[in-house]
């Protein structure tokens, strides 16, 4: 038995598989379920009491050596073919292209609005989406009757008449004016809600820059020239700005601002309905009213204000004509801006 045992060890470390078959064929014979070393384990009844601890021995030692080259012919072989996978390799092929993000049009257009306005010393002020009435209406002169404080305009928050979601970034410069004194120098860029049927053309949220200035001296010959300044930079060089007159309950005179059309060059397009201006914000001087309700001297200072959607400046930008898409966030879409200015 011994000799016979003695035998397969030799044939075990003599053998040199090659090929992946003979590999297994290696593993069946020693290793696999029916292996020949099984019956030679079971002859252990047969072999004389004193030497069955050293023919136990003998059959673990074979085993083991049966599985440990095993172990390294699989290891060899899976070298091997990495190596001729690595032989293989086309080291100049160019490599797998990285499908890039793209940052939103909105986002886009806000950081360009917030840059143009940070050069000429303005900060950026943010607050929270969900205002009480006070800073988003009446700290901002709109009367309790005024339709935009109605249900069928402006979302309250459930079982709330006073809570609810703001219709303007105004109510964050409302909230800097009541706690700073001026200068007060700011942006306030940010989501707004109004209860809009949604379309083409409005939304139930968009997004606001708003500007703030309030100082001693600061006059309307002041915002003229910051929004000129603005408008230069926003949509060229040569671009025109004109005033034309408006209302808003916060801002005593209050305007509306063209700009000569950015597209066709002010020769009539269909984005300027061929009269050659495009509208693209409103602004004022602050009412002496509002700066009162926020705590600041209205006989000392004085302040201008202005407001944009930044939604309709990207439309006009891009030229997108329905303004769902800017919110739908569907990846044929996005992905055109990835490498937009
Ligand atoms: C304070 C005082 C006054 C902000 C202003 C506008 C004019 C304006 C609209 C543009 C398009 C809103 O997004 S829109 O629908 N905004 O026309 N906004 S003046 O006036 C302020 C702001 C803060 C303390």
């Amino acid at each position: 038995m011994f000799d016979k045992v003695k035998d397969i060890l030799a044939e075990i470390q003599s053998a040199n598989p090659g090929t992946a078959e003979e590999i297994e064929q290696f593993r069946i014979k020693y290793l696999g379920s029916k292996n020949i070393l099984k019956p030679l384990m079971g002859e252990i009844r047969n072999i004389p009491n004193e030497q069955k601890k050293e023919y136990g021995q003998l059959v673990n030692q074979t085993k083991q050596t049966a599985e440990k080259k095993l172990a390294d012919l699989q290891a060899a072989q899976s070298n091997a073919a990495a190596a001729s996978e690595a032989q293989n390799l086309d080291l100049t092929a160019s490599g797998e292209p990285i499908a890039l993000g793209s940052r939103h049009p909105i986002s886009i257009t806000m950081d360009r609005i917030i840059d143009i306005f940070s050069r000429i010393g303005f900060t950026v002020a943010e607050d929270r989406e969900i205002e009480d009435d006070w800073h988003n209406f009446s700290a901002m002169n709109t009367p309790e009757d005024h339709p935009a404080r109605d249900m069928q305009d402006t979302f309250y928050l459930k079982d709330s008449t006073s809570m609810l979601l703001r219709t303007h970034t105004s109510s964050v410069q409302a909230r800097v004016m009541t706690h700073k004194k001026p200068p007060i120098r700011i942006i306030a860029p940010g989501r707004v809600y109004r209860n809009e049927t949604i379309s083409a053309r409005a939304h139930c949220q968009f997004h606001q820059v708003e500007g703030l200035y309030v100082d001693e001296n600061v006059s309307f010959a002041d915002l003229k020239q910051t929004l000129l300044y603005f408008a230069q930079e926003m949509y060229g060089p040569n671009t025109k700005i004109r005033l034309r007159p408006s209302y808003f309950p916060f801002t005593e005179p209050s305007a509306e601002m063209d700009v000569s059309c950015f597209i066709c060059d002010a020769k009539g397009c269909n984005v300027c309905k061929y009269t050659g201006w495009v509208e693209v914000l409103g602004c004022g001087m602050v009412d002496p009213k509002v700066l009162e309700n926020c705590g600041i001297d209205s006989q000392k200072y004085t302040g201008f204000a202005f407001g944009m959607g930044i939604e309709r400046q990207a439309m006009l930008r891009y030229r997108i004509n329905d303004i769902r898409l800017l919110f739908e966030n569907d990846v044929r879409f996005l992905k055109q801006f990835t490498s937009a200015l």
